[in-house]
């Protein structure tokens, strides 16, 4: 098992490699354009080759590396049927699975911060993206989101997980990069002893600026993110 955990600081987003030892394929979840070429060289000199680019979403904040990485490495970009993008090679919905290697990663839907939200689930963790980040949530006031629907999935998707599987975040943005499942249950401060009506208040009362790239990031994560350089768009 083959496991990285990579920061990109602009948009403060996990990005997350993972690999089979064995037959060293490897996945990549949520990987930011600018990061592209740190992920390619990470994979020669692991001599890792590149099955799957997993979305959590289509990212408001960053714009995504999946078509840079698919042109260098033919692997397929994987994104949740709801997400209504004609760039992916592969749609994916609650229940299914990626192969990798002699696993699979459990594809769970997790709608909430966005309608096509997805989380992760492989071996002793779950990567949530920005469902369930640590101590707190994805916002729920643009790109479809709705507080009702995130408290359903975390609180009957996630926090039924057992409490020692590790919680990997789409974003943190205090330097925290792990929790784990049992520790979000008992102390989120956005879900703790909160009512499904408490959670939606709370969500309703954060009034946070809008993502300073959500334009542009949007419009180009409906096309899998940024070409390489040169090509047109
Ligand atoms: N200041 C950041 C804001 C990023 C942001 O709003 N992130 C979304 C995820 S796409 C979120 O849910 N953030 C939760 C929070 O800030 O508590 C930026 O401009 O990119
Ligand atoms: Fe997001």
């Amino acid at each position: 098992m083959f496991f990285r955990q990579l920061f990109e600081e602009e948009s403060s987003t996990y990005t997350y490699l993972l690999a089979d030892s064995t037959w060293r394929d490897a996945v990549v979840i949520d990987a930011v354009d600018r990061q592209a070429e740190s992920i390619r060289k990470i994979l020669a000199a692991e001599d890792l080759r590149l099955t799957h680019i997993l979305e959590t979403h289509l990212h408001a904040d960053h714009i995504s590396a999946a078509r840079i990485l698919r042109e260098q490495t033919g692997a397929k970009v994987v994104l949740s049927r709801e997400a209504h993008a004609d760039c992916a090679d592969l749609t994916v919905e609650d229940g299914d699975f990626v192969v990798l290697g002699d696993d699979v990663i459990r594809i769970l839907a997790t709608p909430g911060h966005t309608p096509e939200s997805l989380s992760f689930r492989w071996h002793d963790r779950v990567f949530t993206g920005d469902a369930l980040l640590i101590g707190g949530c994805g916002r729920t006031d643009f790109q479809g989101g709705d507080a009702g629907t995130l408290y359903d999935s975390i609180t009957q998707k996630l926090f039924t997980l057992p409490d020692e599987t590790l919680v990997y975040p789409g974003h943190d943005y205090k330097g925290r990069w792990v929790s784990c499942i049992g520790e979000e249950r008992r102390n989120n401060p956005r879900l703790a002893g909160k009512t499904r009506e408490e959670f939606i208040q709370i969500m309703a009362n954060l009034h946070l600026p809008d993502p300073k790239m959500i334009d542009v990031a949007v419009a180009a994560n409906r096309k899998c993110g940024s070409h390489l350089q040169g090509e047109k768009s």
